[in-house]
């Protein structure tokens, strides 16, 4: 049986979006779809490009980690931005991403939540992670790349043994296979609203609303482990500029943003 594959032709009539996902580089195999997303951008690539990839042979995760994406599997996929906001503004996007990420798993009927900043997760493991890239001028963004990678049709014996305690997919959830398309289209319509809202007026209330009700984290304690350090502390929110508010054992808050930490439950990975 052929596999189903997600060309820019095999998706166009599904998709309702007016600009994102409306010019497509479409690759059986690359080795980073975020790699490839930076080097259209830096030639030029408008809002909205999408890079797509079957498999990514050398996924990228934050601070040099690796993601795995296996052939035929999952969504991997970069989209270049160029909003007109401040540097400073452009980790909010990771927020914005996740809120319609959710969103559309949801419409499937599958029940995943948020864990602040760039997991979606399910029954306690990982789902779906975001990586955000930017190049920026003092005041001014040239370019982001949003990295989205969903396991969606992985078994079990497809995420390696190492990861396998804390990773999941949307079929081992489900019990079923999902269609890649239709999740790939509704995540593009869902992000062009979100995003056209918050570039109209920095508005992100309808996605903050969506990570607050829906975060794995919020209420909880968490370790908050940074370079040279792991604290205990309770999440207590997330702000209206997308940053992480925790309290510590001594009372003490923080506001951490996102590139600074990685956040763990006390028991596993959330
Ligand atoms: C992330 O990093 O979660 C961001 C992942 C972004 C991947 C996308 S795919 C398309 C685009 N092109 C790229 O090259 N990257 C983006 P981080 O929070 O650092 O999590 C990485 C960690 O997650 C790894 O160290 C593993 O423990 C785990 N991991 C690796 N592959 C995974 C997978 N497929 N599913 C779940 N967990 C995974």
């Amino acid at each position: 049986m052929k596999e189903e594959t997600l060309d820019y032709e095999d998706f166009k009539s599904d998709l309702s979006s007016k600009y994102m996902g409306r010019s497509v580089y479409y690759f059986d195999s690359i080795d980073s779809t975020n790699t490839k997303a930076k080097k259209l951008a830096s030639k030029g690539a408008k809002e909205g490009t999408v890079i797509i990839s079957e498999e990514q042979t050398a996924g990228r995760g934050r601070l040099g980690r690796s993601w795995i994406s296996p052939k035929h599997k999952g969504l991997w996929m970069s989209i270049i931005l160029r909003p007109n906001i401040e540097p400073i503004n452009a980790v909010k996007i990771t927020q914005i991403v996740a809120a319609a990420i959710h969103k559309s798993i949801n419409c499937l009927g599958i029940k995943s939540l948020i864990k602040w900043p760039n997991d979606i997760v399910l029954n306690d493991k990982k789902l779906c992670g975001i990586l955000t890239e930017m190049n920026a001028e003092l005041n001014t963004i040239n370019y982001v790349v949003i990295g989205i990678g969903i396991n969606v049709n992985l078994n079990e014996d497809e995420i390696p043994k190492d990861i396998r305690a804390i990773a999941t997919s949307l079929k081992i959830e489900s019990k079923d296979t999902v269609d890649r398309k239709a999740l790939l289209c509704s995540i593009l319509a869902n992000f062009e609203i979100f995003y056209d809202e918050f570039l109209k007026n920095f508005n992100m209330e309808t996605a903050l609303k969506i990570c607050r009700e829906n975060s794995a984290i919020l209420g909880k304690e968490i370790q908050v482990i940074k370079k040279d350090s792991c604290l205990c502390a309770k999440a207590i929110d997330i702000t209206n500029d997308g940053r992480l508010l925790v309290e510590y054992k001594d009372g003490s808050k923080e506001y951490l943003i996102s590139e600074e930490v990685s956040v763990r439950g006390l028991m596993g990975y959330i």
